[in-house]
């Protein structure tokens, strides 16, 4: 069937199709996939899945994205409280494409050696990926835009560090120093050799995507592709590309270089404040100054010009799948890799951090058997979710992998596998990124970006939302973001004291920061390791007869003292990367018998 609300304005209709006639340069090849199991073609379904780089959830990006949300949006769910656990990129993406947290992963950074592709290869992760699990149960599978940083011109699949990225039937994929050159991108698909090109990226890789769609229907099995424009990330370059380009900002299409003339970062209650906020190194940034404010308000328009050929590509897909008669077994998914900052707790432009400017992203679904119109706020879920999600929809059984995720609550099938829980837990190893001006502030001042923090949120009755943040210093950051959005005050250490009255409320029972506070380090203790499915059920971790599965639950007084004496998490002292070692062991858990301690042990 055909999606009755498909309506396309005359003028956004002719920007796509002067994409779509124009990809001269990308000769339809149907390459031979990788041998799989018989499948039965008819039910499995296809998936699109679009990526940006960057995109914030809390600064209002979505807002300006009318197509996105005409297209996906209202024709799918919103996941309003979804995260990523590691707020930048090769991190979070090396998350999305396995399933397993970074802690699991320990790809931490974006460049080698402690990141990047390389580190992605040398851990593993070219052999046993999600494209693999796919293609290995009857999918073509196809990939353009960006995938990791360190994929560059000079090594990308010269030798056994650096190979091609398996898994895909084709893949496109941009390589440095060309990566983040919004107006001379460069690619390299599968084999061929590396090209350059003078187009926009985000029209570039539209066509390449919409070519791989044909492709892929053409080839007439169940398909995945993967649409990954840079978009809004800033114009960056990892080495000698020429000419230079111009600009460390995002940069939009020439068509889109008018909008939003007078716009500014929203003036949240957090957004450059007259006193300084957080922890660890965030405590020391002086105010914005004059000239810095300014640049923060053209950075804040460049996303939102650049995110603008984005929509459009949403659109182009849509087109796509309504000429294909493919939208009845297809799913389309939207999302990025990690949130940004620009000014709030007057932190320069940049991504890294556990404040929710920077974990709070976008995601949403359009697809059959997904509701319409629908935002989900009753569930929390996070990038880790998204590989073992989409392998439930394609009916792959998760049973090989070991996921630090659960299926998100889509479909009849995506609700049956989903595990609630209240939680996310995210971390951070190494170096704060500052961009766009902010680059050439003394890093030596800045260095320590080595935290561990929660996010956990419950609904209805049981609302209650808090942010917790442990850094390697050992500063400590808790917010009631109930009453404290933007996260300013900060209860630690403040109401450790005996004298405060501040109470927080969980369940409807108000509780003082402290018997909260002890819950929470455990908590964040609890996910270090993510063995055994605690980054699922985290609670049971500390609770190992089950009954406990909320924070609620574990604010039972009887629990007063069992948390009250746990070891605080702590960190020896700050590493650039995942020293296991220096962040102490998992806690032991409530009432442990002889038996429990004996499984515990093993646990650890
Ligand atoms: C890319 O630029 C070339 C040269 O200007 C042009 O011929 C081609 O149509 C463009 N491709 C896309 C997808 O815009
Ligand atoms: C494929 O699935 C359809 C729908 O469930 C079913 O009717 C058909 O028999 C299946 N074919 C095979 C070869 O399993
Ligand atoms: C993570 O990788 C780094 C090297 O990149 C290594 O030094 C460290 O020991 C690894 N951590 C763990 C826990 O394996
Ligand atoms: C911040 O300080 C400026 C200058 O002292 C003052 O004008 C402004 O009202 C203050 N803002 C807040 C929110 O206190
Ligand atoms: C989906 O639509 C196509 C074309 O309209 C049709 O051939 C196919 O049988 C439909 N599949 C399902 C599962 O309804
Ligand atoms: C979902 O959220 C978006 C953005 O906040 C809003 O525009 C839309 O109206 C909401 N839809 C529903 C059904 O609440
Ligand atoms: C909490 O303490 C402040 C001052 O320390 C006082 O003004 C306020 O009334 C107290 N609130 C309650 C609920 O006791
Ligand atoms: C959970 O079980 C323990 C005994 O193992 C019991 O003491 C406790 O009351 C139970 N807690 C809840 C919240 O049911
Ligand atoms: C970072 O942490 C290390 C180790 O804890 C410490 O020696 C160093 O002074 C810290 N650097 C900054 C800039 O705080
Ligand atoms: C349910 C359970 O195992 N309870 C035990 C908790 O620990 C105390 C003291 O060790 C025991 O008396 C309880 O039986």
């Amino acid at each position: 069937m055909k999606p009755t609300t498909l309506s396309l304005s005359v003028t956004i209709f002719t920007v796509s199709l002067i994409v779509l006639a124009d990809n001269v340069q990308l000769p339809v090849v149907a390459l031979a996939a990788p041998n799989g199991p018989q499948t039965n073609n008819s039910v499995k379904p296809n998936f699109i899945f679009i990526m940006s780089d960057d995109q914030d959830y809390e600064m209002d990006s979505l807002d300006y994205m009318p197509l996105l949300k005409k297209y996906i949006a209202d024709e799918g769910t919103r996941f309003e409280r979804h995260y990523a656990t590691t707020a930048q990129c090769c991190p979070s993406r090396t998350s999305l494409w396995t399933g397993k947290t970074t802690h699991n992963t320990n790809v931490t950074d974006v460049r080698p050696p402690y990141g990047a592709w390389v580190k992605f290869v040398e851990r593993g992760f070219n052999e046993d990926y999600f494209p693999i699990w796919l293609t290995n149960n009857g999918y073509n599978t196809y990939y353009t835009g960006k995938f990791q940083n360190g994929q560059r011109r000079s090594n990308y699949g010269k030798d056994a560090a650096h190979f091609l990225m398996k898994g895909w039937t084709s893949a496109d994929v941009l390589l440095e120093p060309y990566t983040y050159n919004y107006n001379q991108p460069g690619m390299k698909r599968d084999k061929a050799d590396f090209k350059l090109y003078n187009n926009y990226t985000t029209d570039l890789i539209s066509a390449k995507g919409i070519d791989y769609i044909k492709d892929a229907h053409k080839a007439g099995k169940p398909f995945f592709v993967g649409i990954a424009p840079i978009a809004p990330h800033v114009q960056t370059w990892g080495g000698n590309a020429t000419p230079t380009p111009p600009e460390h900002l995002p940069i939009s299409a020439p068509r889109h270089s008018h909008m939003f003339p007078t716009i500014t970062v929203p003036p949240t209650k957090n957004f450059n404040p007259n006193k300084t906020s957080g922890g660890g190194w965030v405590q020391k940034l002086p105010k914005l100054n004059t000239d810095e404010l300014a640049q923060a308000n053209l950075f804040y328009r460049r996303r939102l010009q650049a995110l603008q050929a984005v929509d459009e590509l949403v659109e182009a897909v849509i087109k796509t799948l309504d000429d294909l008669e493919l939208f009845n077994n297809t799913y389309i998914i939207y999302t990025t890799d990690n949130g940004y900052h620009i000014g709030q707790h007057r932190i320069p432009p940049g991504k890294g951090c556990a404040y929710e400017t920077d974990v709070h992203i976008p995601f949403m679904v359009r697809g059959p058997g997904v509701d319409k119109g629908v935002n989900r706020t009753d569930v929390v879920t996070n990038h880790v979710d998204v590989a073992p999600t989409l392998l439930t929809l394609a009916g792959i059984p998760l049973g090989p992998h070991e996921f630090d995720g659960t299926p998100m609550p889509i479909g009849k099938a995506g609700e049956a596998a989903h595990v609630a829980h209240e939680h996310v837990g995210i971390e951070f190893w190494g170096e704060p990124q500052f961009e766009g001006a902010a680059k050439e502030l003394d890093k030596s001042k800045f260095r320590n970006n080595t935290y561990k923090a929660l996010r956990i949120m419950g609904t209805g009755k049981n609302a209650f939302n808090l942010g917790y943040i442990v850094w390697c210093n050992g500063d400590h950051e808790l917010y009631d973001m109930t009453s404290d959005p933007y996260q300013m005050d900060n209860l630690m250490p403040r109401c450790l004291a005996a004298s405060c009255n501040t109470t927080i409320t969980i369940g409807g029972k108000s509780y003082s920061v402290k018997k909260v506070r002890d819950r929470l380090d455990g908590l964040v203790q609890a996910v270090k390791k993510c063995e055994n499915g605690a980054c699922i059920k985290p609670w049971s971790t500390l609770h190992m007869n089950g009954n406990v599965t909320t924070l609620a639950d574990a604010m039972n007084t009887e629990f007063d003292d069992y948390y009250d004496s746990l070891a605080k998490m702590k960190y020896d002292t700050c590493y650039p990367y995942y020293n296991a070692a220096a962040e102490g062991p998992v806690p032991k858990p409530f009432n442990s018998s002889d038996d429990l301690f004996a499984r515990w042990t093993d646990y650890v």
